[in-house]
């Protein structure tokens, strides 16, 4: 009898600084084109719940129409509430479906997510794709689950991890992510805010990271190493998604891009397809890389590199090194002008709430994001997830008033300060985007821009929603 595997986008909250959007569900489509490859007799779908607009019991009555005998979810810390209701879910619906959960904060949390959620069946820690066709396999043919490496589970009721699985080698041998199993949805996903009506669809071309900083999960999910697709690879898989899948606005989503290592191969590489224009796309890079590489930064724009996130974090030099950020604020300003002179969208990402912060220093902050100018300024609260160091240090002093996960989403504040309450410290949140977005001169500044995309985000940034939802929040 045919096996059949779901994979389902559980139902989530939007993140209200982004606006309207509807992003594709990119690490379950990735696992579920590695199964379809890799595995025989096996039918594989995908319900993606944002898109189909499914809430917890039209969920329910999905996965009892598709009886299937496995069921996977994913989501962040904050949405990590979701992935269990899913599983809870589907055992409700029949106790014999298997439930595998993964990603970054299952990874970190296996010992507490199993003894938490007794729905959940398996956590697969890290790279999935080959832990869990392992794992589908096992379970088929009653195999030794403590052979699985990466896999963690309840046997006799202990739970048992097992040993870590080392990494995928050539990430080009990855077969491209299953968009044809959410063909029914592709027309949904769209980032209204900055493409309007183009189709935003994601893709990865890089894993990990080789910096460390403290606030990150990324660096240690991927064991602290950096792996890339090739250029051509990269650049294969953004003509196929544009070409197949009528991608008009694309998210490379490296946490780290690497201008210096593959940016001019890249651009060559897209170039000679003829790419960028009709599709355009973006990506987060890091301030001293597109000092170091301008040339490339131009050659990026040429094949439709529209918006680039800049990591400054803080204007801080002693914040930047608790942060362990390996890089300071000098190169901002430059960063800032080498995006704008090339009329690419310069969004700088800011973090506020580490320890030593006080009402002045986030005042310091404000003000400096003001100097730099960046087209867009994103000021998050410093959010110790699971995993980070960040996390183990507050853990241990006993800093973090807030459990609850599904506040872990960069804008409630978890953590006082040395000298500011969380309710101050969402105060000074709300005040961040008042004083970037408020002012008359901003605002007609953002509201006029020659760049589209400011123009478009800037409404939804200096609008009454976000100030509304922040100001909640206090
Ligand atoms: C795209 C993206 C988004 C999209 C979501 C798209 C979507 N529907 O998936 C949007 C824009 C909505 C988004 C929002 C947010 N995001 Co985001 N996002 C990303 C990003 C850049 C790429 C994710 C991705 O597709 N990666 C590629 C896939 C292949 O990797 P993967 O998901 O890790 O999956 C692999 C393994 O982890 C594992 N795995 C994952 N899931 C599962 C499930 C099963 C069953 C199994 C077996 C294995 C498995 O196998 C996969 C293949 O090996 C990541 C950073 C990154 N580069 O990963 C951040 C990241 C996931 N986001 C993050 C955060 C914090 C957020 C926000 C809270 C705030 C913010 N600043 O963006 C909001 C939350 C909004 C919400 N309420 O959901 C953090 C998560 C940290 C954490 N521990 O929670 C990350 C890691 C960024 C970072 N550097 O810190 N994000
Ligand atoms: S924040 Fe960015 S640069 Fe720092 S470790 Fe994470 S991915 Fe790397």
């Amino acid at each position: 009898m045919t096996f059949k595997i779901l994979f389902i986008e559980p139902p989530k909250d939007y993140w209200f600084l982004m606006g309207e959007y509807l992003p594709p569900p990119m690490g379950l489509l990735a696992l579920a084109a590695f199964v379809e490859r890799d595995l025989e007799d096996v039918e594989v779908d995908v319900i993606d719940c944002q898109a189909e607009e499914l809430g917890w019991s039209a969920l329910e009555k999905r996965i009892y129409s598709l009886s299937p005998d496995v069921v996977a979810s994913s989501g962040f810390t904050c949405n990590a509430y979701g992935c269990a209701r899913t599983a809870e879910i589907a055992k409700t619906v029949d106790p014999r479906i298997i439930t595998i959960v993964g990603g970054q904060h299952f990874s970190f949390t296996s010992e507490e997510s199993l003894s938490s959620f007794p729905e959940i069946d398996f956590v697969i820690r890290g790279e999935g794709e080959r832990t869990l066709v392992e794992l589908i396999r096992a379970v088929r043919n009653g195999g030794d689950l403590t052979l699985i490496r990466g896999l963690s589970f309840r046997a006799h009721k202990k739970i048992v991890h097992n040993p870590p699985r080392s990494l995928i080698e050539n990430l080009d041998s990855l077969p491209y992510p299953a968009y044809h199993l959410v063909e029914k949805n592709l027309h949904r996903y769209h980032m209204k805010v900055m493409a309007g009506k183009d189709r935003f669809l994601i893709l990865e071309g890089a894993r990990g990271c080789w910096h460390r900083c403290s606030f990150c999960t990324q660096w240690r999910h991927w064991s602290g190493t950096w792996r890339t697709k090739t250029a051509k690879r990269i650049a294969n898989e953004m003509v196929h998604l544009k070409d197949n899948f009528g991608a008009g606005f694309l998210w490379l989503a490296d946490d780290n891009f690497e201008l210096g290592l593959r940016g001019e191969e890249l651009a060559r590489a897209l170039a000679d397809k003829g790419f960028g224009d009709s599709t355009t796309w973006f990506f987060q890079s890091r301030m001293d890389d597109i000092v170091q590489h301008r040339d490339v930064v131009s050659q990026l724009h040429e094949v439709g590199n529209s918006w680039q996130l800049l990591g400054v974090e803080n204007n801080s030099p002693e914040v930047l090194s608790e942060f362990n950020k390996d890089e300071g604020v000098e190169d901002a300003a430059k960063a800032v002008k080498v995006l704008k002179d090339h009329g690419i969208l310069a969004q700088a990402m800011m973090v506020i709430g580490s320890r030593r912060d006080t009402t002045e220093t986030i005042r310091g902050l404000r003000d400096f994001s003001i100097r730099l100018d960046a087209d867009l300024t994103i000021f998050t609260v410093l959010t110790p997830f699971p995993g980070t160091n960040i996390h183990a240090i507050a853990k241990e002093r006993g800093w973090i008033e807030d459990a609850n996960y599904a506040h872990y989403d960069m804008t409630h504040a978890i953590m006082p300060t040395e000298t500011l309450s969380r309710t101050q410290l969402q105060q000074e949140l709300l005040d961040c985007y008042r004083a970037f977005y408020g002012s008359p001169m901003s605002i007609v500044r953002g509201l006029f821009s020659h760049n589209e995309l400011k123009k478009r985000s800037y409404r939804h940034l200096a609008g009454k929603r976000v100030l509304h939802s922040l100001r909640q929040l206090v």
